[in-house]
Parts: structure tokens; sequence; C-alpha cells
């Protein structure tokens, strides 16, 4: 009899702090944050990460009554590392959502994990088209290739630039910049005297500058990802090729906010196309960029930064309207749709694509303030993916 008792007590204890266990795991939300940290794509993963824990700053970490926990992994941008991880977050840490993601093979890598464990996957960086279509769990707050290509090519046409040679990093992104980049400008009557592909990983553009120089073109279209466009600039001008009268036009990939300032008064009058500009003119961006350098020692924000920043505006808002309820699909479904207004401006993620819908602005780079910056003269309202309409 006395011994019973004594069991049914140390169940009863026993019940009791499984139960504590369950209940602090049910009020953490975590958020995997997979990103390159080292490596050539280290600059795209410092942004992010100064953003996102600049936005848990300004708006806490206690949400629904949960308390959310950031876990950054270092993919060092290698795809099978990027998946391995994903997946160790899933199984052992029990994620909620897995975030980030630096470049393309990183997130078509992790897509399947996403849709076996019914996890929403918000990439923050990656930019090809299709990344979107490689899982229904992935959402997507940085911009598309052909968003900020198909406006280059209505651009450039109609500002003198009627020849055009291609530069573009091997790879989906790259692909994707030339050929919406191409079709267009060639609808628009442009020529495309010649398409050019560097090798994503250490790339030297010097023998492919030397091609361009020879073709004479009025104009060089370039992506590079995020971290690259400095060595592309700086060859540019050692070439001489804006004295011979070759204009320099692209992404804006290639005049990142974080390396612009530095790469001298020889940048001035590049005019690219993209989502976001530290410069961007508004209320809310001014406020951003000043916490954010505030923040890091005088950093300055990038796409990268603003990718990241309104990727964890979006797991808050989906986290308070599911109150936590439903899991990873009553997470992604009040992804869908969210309409708010953004350091870059207002941005809508479309609930048929989960792709995001923004202003695509042409910027011309200037100094201001004794700073080189992206300078917005024109934009394009309301910008849906036209690599969706294929
Ligand atoms: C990608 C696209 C990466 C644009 C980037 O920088 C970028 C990508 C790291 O999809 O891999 O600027």
């Amino acid at each position: 009899m006395k011994k019973r008792v004594f069991l049914s007590a140390s169940a009863l204890a026993v019940m009791a702090l499984s139960s504590a266990a369950v209940l602090a795991q049910d009020n953490t939300f975590k958020i995997g944050l997979v990103l390159p940290m080292t490596g050539q794509q280290a600059s795209t993963g410092r942004q992010i990460e100064a953003a996102a824990k600049l936005f848990m700053a300004q708006n806490g970490d206690t949400v629904a009554g949960k308390k959310v926990q950031l876990i950054i992994k270092d993919d060092t941008s290698i795809p099978d590392v990027t998946k391995r991880m994903a997946q160790e977050l899933v199984v052992n840490e029990k994620v909620n959502v897995l975030a980030g993601f630096g470049i393309t093979p990183s997130a078509l890598a992790t897509a399947p994990i996403a849709t076996q464990s019914k996890t929403p996957m918000v990439v923050m960086a990656a930019a090809t088209s299709s990344i979107t279509q490689a899982s229904p769990y992935i959402v997507r707050t940085s911009f598309t290739l052909p968003q900020a290509s198909v406006s280059m090519a209505d651009w450039a046409p109609k500002n003198g630039i009627k020849k055009v040679v291609t530069l573009v990093s091997d790879y989906g992104p790259g692909i994707d910049a030339e050929k919406f980049f191409k079709d267009r400008f060639i609808f628009n009557g442009g020529t495309i005297v010649e398409s050019l592909r560097v090798p994503m990983r250490n790339p030297d553009f010097a023998p492919f500058l030397q091609k361009v120089r020879d073709a004479k073109p009025d104009g060089l279209f370039v992506f590079v990802p995020s971290g690259a466009g400095a060595a592309v600039m700086k060859q540019f001008l050692e070439r001489g090729m804006d004295k011979a009268g070759i204009k320099l036009i692209g992404t804006g990939d290639i005049t990142d906010d974080d390396q612009l300032n530095d790469m001298g008064d020889g940048a001035i009058g590049v005019v690219t196309a993209h989502h976001y500009a530290a410069a961007h003119p508004s209320a809310m961006n001014k406020k951003f960029v000043e916490a954010f350098k505030k923040a890091n020692k005088g950093m300055r924000p990038n796409f990268m930064a603003v990718g990241g920043y309104d990727g964890m505006h979006v797991i808050y808002e989906a986290l308070k309207a599911s109150k936590g309820q439903g899991g990873g699909d009553g997470l992604l479904a009040a992804m869908k749709g969210q309409v708010f207004e953004s350091p870059r401006g207002p941005m809508f993620i479309d609930a048929q694509t989960r792709d995001v819908v923004q202003n695509i602005y042409l910027r011309k780079v200037q100094r201001v303030g004794g700073e080189l910056h992206n300078v917005e003269f024109d934009v394009i309202k309301d910008v849906k993916d036209p690599g969706k309409a294929k």
C-alpha cells in the first residue's frame, strides 16, 4: 500500500515535470536563421543578422505570449551545409520557422526540408525567380532578379543605351538577370552584342572586361551577387571603360550600399534598378538606417539587411495573427497576403505566389553629405515577379 502511494506520487512528479518541460517548449518560438557568416558571402550574413537583431530589439522578444528565440547557423554558403543545418534545426531544435538563405543554391537545397517538415521557410536574400516554386512553404522577402532586370531594360534604351553587352555570375540569379534583361531590351528595340558569364566562386573579371572593351557597346549590364560589386567597379574603372564611353548599368547588387561608399568617385553616375537604397527618402527608412548604424558601429544597411528586417516582420505578424495555433500551416497561411510599409517602401506578399510585390526604383550614384549613395530618380510601382508570368 505504502509502496503504491510512493509510486503514484513519483509518477505525478514526473508528469508535472514533463508538462512543465512541454510548457516551456510551447512557450518558445524558435527561428532558425541559416546564413553565410563566413566565406565569400559573409557580408550578406552580417547584414541580415544585424537587421534581425535590430528588429527584435525594436519589437521585443515576446509575441503572442511566446518567447522568440533566434538560432543563427553559419552555412559558409555551401548548399549541402545549408541543408544539413536546416535539417538539424528542424529535427533537434524543433524550430517553428526557417529563415535566411544567402544564395540561391542554399535555398533550393533546403526547400525539400521545408516541404517534408511543413516548416515555413522565409527567404531573406536569395533572388532567383523559381525559388518560391521549389516548396509551397517558401515565402520571400528579398526580391527577384527579373523584377530589377526588366525595369533596367525599359530605362536603358530610352536613355541612349542601345547596344549592350551583358555580364553575369554564372548561376541562377545571373541567368535570370541575363534572360529577363535581354528579352525585354530586344523587345524595346535594343541590341545585345554579347552575353558573358563569369564563375560564381572567385571570379576574375579582367579577361571578360577586356572582351567588353573590344566590343565597344553603349553599355555594360552587370549582375554579380552582393559583395562582388566593388571588384567589378574597380576593374571597370582601371581599364578606363567609362572614359571609352561605355556606361555601366545593372541591378542594384553592383552598387551595394554595403560597399558603395568605398568605391570612389568613379562610381558616380552609375544607374541601377533595385528595390532598396539606404538613401530611400521615407521617414521610416531614415529611422531604420539611423538605428541600424547606431547598433552596428556605423555600418550602413544594404538590400540584404532590409530583406532580413522585413522577413522578421512577416514572421512576427504571422505569429500574432495565428496566435501560435495551427503549427507551420497556420503560420504560413498568416504570412500569405501580408501588406505593410517597409524601409524600402510599400511591400506585399502575394498570397498565390508567396513572393514579394514591391516598387523598383531607378537610382543614380551621387555624393550626398560626403557619402556615395544610390539616389532614386524614378519608380515603377508594385512590380510582381515577371518570372511568374511564364
Ligand atoms: C543572390 C542574388 C545572391 C542576389 C546575392 O548576393 C544577390 C542569389 C549574395 O540568389 O544567390 O545579391
